[in-house]
C-alpha cells in the first residue's frame, strides 16, 4: 500500500504532558469541560463538570478510494475534473486570464484555524484546517462510481455544462477513460423525466438481494483493483422521493434486510447502496435530501459499527441561511419570516420539478433554523416559529447558474422592522463539489480516531452516525435521540474543537484575554 506514515511530518507538535506521539499515532488526554444545570422549581444552579477522555488518532492516512453514486452527474463530473486539474497542477485560459486549479470552497483545504498566539509577538498563528491532524490530500483520492447513464466522464462533463472549455480540453483524455459502473434504477423513486438517460442499469425495478450483492462486489473489486486501504461511498445521484417508514418493513435492521430479500417496493436505491456499503464496512454519505437512512438502516450501521452521514449537501442558499439566521437571533433580533425562492436549469432542477422529489428537498431546506429559534425563549414563545416558505423552479436557460432570492423579515426595537433581501447567484456544482472533498476527508479522518474514558480499557470509535459532518449538510443526521445543530458557526466549532481535542489542545475560545488585561 502507498499509505504514508506522517508522524514525523506533522505540521506542528504539541509540547504538553497530556500528549504522546508514537510512530503511528498521537494520543491525547483531554478534559472535556461542560456545565450541568440543575432546575429546582425554576431555580437554576449551574455546576461545572469535567469528563476525562483519551483520544488516539492514527497518523497513517489511508490510500483512499471514493465511489460516487451518480458519478456522471454535474457534481460527479465536476469533482472528478477538479481533482485531476489539482493533481496535475493545471492552469487554463479564461476571459479573465489564466486560472489555476484550487480547492476554494473546501473548508478542509482552503480555510484556516487559529492554532494559538505567537509566544514572541502576540500575533495569531493560523494554519490550514488540513494541518491540524494528518488528513488525506484530495489529489491522492482514487475516484470511481456508478451511474444509470453510461456516458464517459468526458461526455458527462460536456452534458453538465459547468466547466470552461479550456479546462475540459486539458482533462478530456483522462476523463474519457472513466466510465461509470452500471447501477440500479427503481423508476418510482426519481422523477419520470429522468427516464431518458437510463441506459446503464442492472435488471430489476425494485429492491432485491442480488442488487445488494452486485454493489458489494463493486466496492470490493474497486478496493482490490486499486489496492486501497479504504473506500468511501457517497450518494450524489438524483434526489429520490421519501420512502414510507413502515413497521415491519424498514423500521429495524432485521426487517429491512428481510424486506430487501422479499423485494419490497418501498426500499429506495439509495438505501440499497447504504446497506451494501455498511456490509462492506465502507462509510456511506448521503448528499441528497431523501430519507435513505430509514430507522432500519441506521440500526444496521450501528450493529456493524459502520459510519454513515447525511443528508443533503449544504452549498449556497442554505449555508447563507444557517449563518444569517444564527446572527440575527443571536443579536436579539426577532426573525419573523423567511421566503426562499430559487430557480435553476440543470438536471437536478429538472428532477426537482417533480412534486415528490421537490418535497424531499423542501423538507431538508425547511428545518434548518429550528435549533436557533428553539434556543431563544426571550424572542419566541414555546412552539412559536418564523414563517418559512421554500420554492424551487426549473428554468432550463440558466443551467447550473442557480439564482436564489431570499427575504428575511424581522422585528426590531419597539415594533420596528428590518428586511434583508439576498440575491445569490451561485454556480451550483462548483459550490457543491468541494463539499464532497470535505465530507470524504473528514470521514476518513474519523475512521482513524479512537477514544475511551479514563479508567476504560477498550478503545472505541465515534458513533456510527457521524454528526461531525453537519457543517457540509443541510439536514444533519445525528445519533438517534441526540440534538440537531444547524447553526453554521457552531457546526464548524464542533469540528475544529474535536480535532483540537485529539491533539490535547483546548477549544478555541476567542477570549483573547492576553490582549484585554493589562
Ligand atoms: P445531476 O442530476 O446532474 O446528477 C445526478 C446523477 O445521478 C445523474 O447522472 C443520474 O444519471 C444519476 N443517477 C440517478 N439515479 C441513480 C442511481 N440510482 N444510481 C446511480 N446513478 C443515478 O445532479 P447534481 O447536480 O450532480 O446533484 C446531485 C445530487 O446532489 C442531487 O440530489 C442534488 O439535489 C444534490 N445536491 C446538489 C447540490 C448542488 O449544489 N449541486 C447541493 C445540494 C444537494
Ligand atoms: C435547488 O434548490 C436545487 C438544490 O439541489 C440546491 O441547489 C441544493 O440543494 C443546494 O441548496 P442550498 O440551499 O444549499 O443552496
Amino acid at each position: 500500500s502507498s499509505a504514508t506514515t506522517q508522524a514525523d511530518r506533522l505540521a506542528f507538535h504539541v509540547n504538553a504532558p497530556n500528549v504522546v506521539y508514537s510512530n503511528d499515532a498521537v494520543e491525547a488526554k483531554y478534559i472535556y469541560r461542560t456545565t450541568d444545570v440543575l432546575n429546582d422549581n425554576g431555580r437554576l444552579t449551574a455546576v461545572p463538570k469535567e469528563t476525562r477522555h483519551n483520544f488516539r488518532t492514527s497518523t497513517k492516512t489511508s490510500k483512499l478510494g471514493v465511489m460516487l453514486v451518480g458519478w456522471g452527474g454535474n457534481n460527479g463530473s465536476t469533482i472528478t475534473a477538479g481533482i485531476i486539474a489539482n493533481r496535475r497542477g493545471l492552469a487554463w485560459e479564461t476571459r479573465q486570464g489564466p486560472q489555476a486549479a484550487n480547492y476554494y470552497g473546501s473548508v478542509v483545504m482552503s480555510s484556516t484555524i487559529k492554532l494559538g498566539t505567537d509566544a514572541r509577538t502576540g500575533q495569531d498563528v493560523n494554519i490550514p484546517l488540513h494541518d491540524l491532524l494528518p488528513m488525506v490530500h484530495p489529489n491522492h483520492l482514487i475516484i470511481g462510481g456508478w451511474d444509470i447513464s453510461s456516458l464517459s466522464l468526458a461526455a458527462a462533463m460536456d452534458r453538465a455544462q459547468v466547466l470552461e472549455p479550456t479546462l475540459k480540453s486539458l482533462v478530456r483524455k483522462e476523463m474519457a477513460q472513466m466510465v461509470p459502473l452500471p447501477s440500479i434504477y427503481y423508476p418510482d423513486f426519481i422523477a419520470a423525466n429522468q427516464g431518458e438517460r437510463v441506459d446503464n442499469a442492472h435488471r430489476g425495478s425494485h429492491a432485491c438481494q442480488d442488487h445488494v450483492e452486485l454493489i458489494r462486489h463493486d466496492i470490493r473489486n474497486f478496493k482490490r483493483v486499486h489496492d486501497l486501504d479504504k473506500v468511501i461511498v457517497l450518494w450524489t445521484a438524483n434526489t429520490e422521493r421519501y420512502a414510507d417508514v413502515i413497521p415491519g418493513v424498514n423500521d429495524t435492521a432485521e426487517n429491512l434486510m428481510r424486506s430487501i430479500e422479499e423485494g419490497h417496493t418501498e426500499i429506495a436505491p439509495s438505501t440499497i447502496f447504504a446497506v451494501a456499503s455498511i456490509l462492506e464496512n465502507a462509510p456511506f454519505i448521503n448528499g441528497s435530501p431523501q430519507n435513505t437512512f430509514v430507522p432500519g438502516c441506521i440500526q444496521l450501521a450501528e450493529k456493524h459499527g459502520a459510519f454513515i452521514g447525511g443528508d443533503d449537501f449544504k452549498s449556497g442558499q442554505t449555508k447563507m441561511k444557517s449563518a444569517l439566521v444564527d446572527f440575527l437571533i443571536s443579536a436579539g433580533i426577532k426573525l419573523t419570516s423567511i421566503a426562499s425562492y430559487n430557480h435553476l436549469g440543470n438536471n437536478d432542477g429538472m428532477n426537482l420539478s417533480s412534486q415528490k422529489q421537490f418535497r424531499s428537498k423542501e423538507i431538508s431546506k425547511s428545518n434548518v433554523v429550528d435549533d436557533m429559534v428553539a434556543a431563544n425563549h426571550v424572542l419566541y414563545k414555546e412552539g412559536e416559529h418564523p414563517d418559512h416558505c421554500v420554492v424551487i423552479k426549473y428554468v432550463p436557460a440558466v443551467g447550473d447558474n442557480k439564482r436564489a432570492l431570499d427575504e428575511y423579515y424581522a422585528e426590531i426595537f419597539l415594533g420596528g422592522h428590518q428586511t434583508i433581501s439576498i440575491y445569490n447567484v451561485c454556480e451550483d456544482s462548483l459550490l457543491a463539489s468541494p463539499l464532497i472533498i470535505d465530507l470524504v476527508l473528514i470521514t476518513e479522518l474519523f475512521t482513524r480516531i479512537q477514544w475511551r474514558q479514563d479508567g476504560e480499557r477498550e478503545w472505541k470509535g465515534f458513533h456510527s452516525v457521524l454528526s461531525v459532518l453537519s457543517y457540509m449538510l443541510k439536514a444533519p443526521l445525528t445519533p438517534p435521540g441526540t440534538p440537531v445543530v444547524n447553526a453554521l458557526a457552531k457546526q464548524r466549532s464542533a469540528l475544529v474543537n474535536i480535532m483540537r481535542a485529539c491533539v490535547g489542545l483546548e477549544p478555541e475560545n476567542d477570549m483573547t484575554l492576553e490582549h484585554k488585561l493589562f
